[in-house]
């Protein structure tokens, strides 16, 4: 009754931003990323009938925060009737700060207690499972470039080029190391709610989808680039007009920006791209990661970098 598994976050190019059913957690828009190969979450399950409640520890210290969203998602992998977990969850990077720490966090966990309880579900199963507790873990079960569709009542999510057939390095500038003050969900909801661009975005959306796919399979990187940042762009600035605002930028954010658009001036492959929180992520060929980190590194503002090359799908591990 014990298990683990590990699973990287997700850095999406076309975003995921808005729900069409918020119960279900289903997303409003289709969407596609790529998964990280070095930065990630292990999460540890021992379903123990001696406890009493759920239990969990982040890094070794006690956590109550994310506790509750944790045991829903069990709940809905094994049924309420399942016994305790004592959930063990350890991350070499920011939690809630902009870098995907639910996706990689639930997409282990899906596998994790799934495994504990032995029960063997296919990854398109556990995607749906993740998808049900935070949207964007459901690509991080599937490594290189996924797109996740929407489907009648469900997602389906399918890698569309291994990592090793394209492999990009993504810098991530980071401008701010403490949680962000709105969450993505509600967010996404006020933006839905609110914003006057939010029905263009929706509108929108299959077409940056398709250039997306169509760079992906051509291996374009220029074309990717473009429609990339377009995509951030428009998904910030929904955010930017809806009642209140909701601004997840800071003024080291806005810096890297321009870094970035100066390395493109100098001929470098490289695009930048944001999700819900300040944290710049610079996708580039990996031939110029060294010249994109040190401009990154002298940007005022930056208080850390980390890279990362693209990764494989979550999965179970061994524990000793
Ligand atoms: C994405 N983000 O596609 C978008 C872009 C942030 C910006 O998915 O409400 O934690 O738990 O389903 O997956 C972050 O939101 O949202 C996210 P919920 P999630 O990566």
């Amino acid at each position: 009754m014990r298990a683990a598994a590990i699973a990287q976050p997700n850095i999406a190019l076309i975003k995921y931003w808005g729900k069409r059913d918020v119960v279900r957690n289903l997303p409003a828009v289709g969407s596609i990323s790529i998964t990280l190969r070095d930065l990630f979450t292990e999460m540890r399950v021992q379903l123990d009938g001696a406890l009493t409640d759920d239990q969990l520890t982040v890094n070794g210290e006690p956590d109550t925060g994310l506790l509750p969203r944790l045991s829903v998602c069990l709940d809905r992998v094994l049924g309420q009737d399942r016994d305790p977990a004592c959930i063990e969850s350890h991350c070499n990077f920011p939690i809630a700060a902009g870098l995907a720490s639910s996706a990689s966090a639930f997409a282990a966990l899906t596998i994790a207690a799934a495994a504990a309880a032995d029960r063997s579900l296919e990854t398109s199963e556990l995607a749906s499972l993740a998808g049900r507790a935070s949207g964007s873990a459901a690509r991080s079960l599937y490594g290189g470039f996924v797109e996740l569709e929407n489907r009648a009542d469900d997602i389906a999510v399918r890698t569309l080029r291994a990592p090793a057939e394209w492999p990009l390095t993504v810098i991530i500038a980071i401008t701010a190391s403490e949680a962000k003050a709105v969450g993505s969900t509600e967010a996404m909801e006020m933006s839905r709610k609110t914003s006057p661009f939010y029905s263009s975005w929706i509108e929108q959306q299959p077409h940056d989808l398709a250039t997306a796919r169509d760079a992906i399979r051509q291996k374009d990187f220029a074309k990717l680039a473009a429609v990339s940042e377009h995509n951030c762009l428009k998904m910030h600035s929904i955010m930017w007009a809806s009642r209140p605002p909701v601004v997840y930028w800071n003024s080291a954010t806005m810096a890297c920006l321009g870094t970035v658009r100066d390395l493109q001036a100098q001929g470098l492959g490289v695009f930048f791209t944001m999700d819900a929180g300040p944290q710049v992520k610079a996708v580039c060929l990996p031939d110029h990661a060294a010249q994109v980190s040190e401009a990154l590194a002298g940007t005022v503002g930056v208080v850390d970098l980390m890279e990362s090359g693209l990764g494989e799908a979550a999965r179970r591990i061994t524990t000793p």
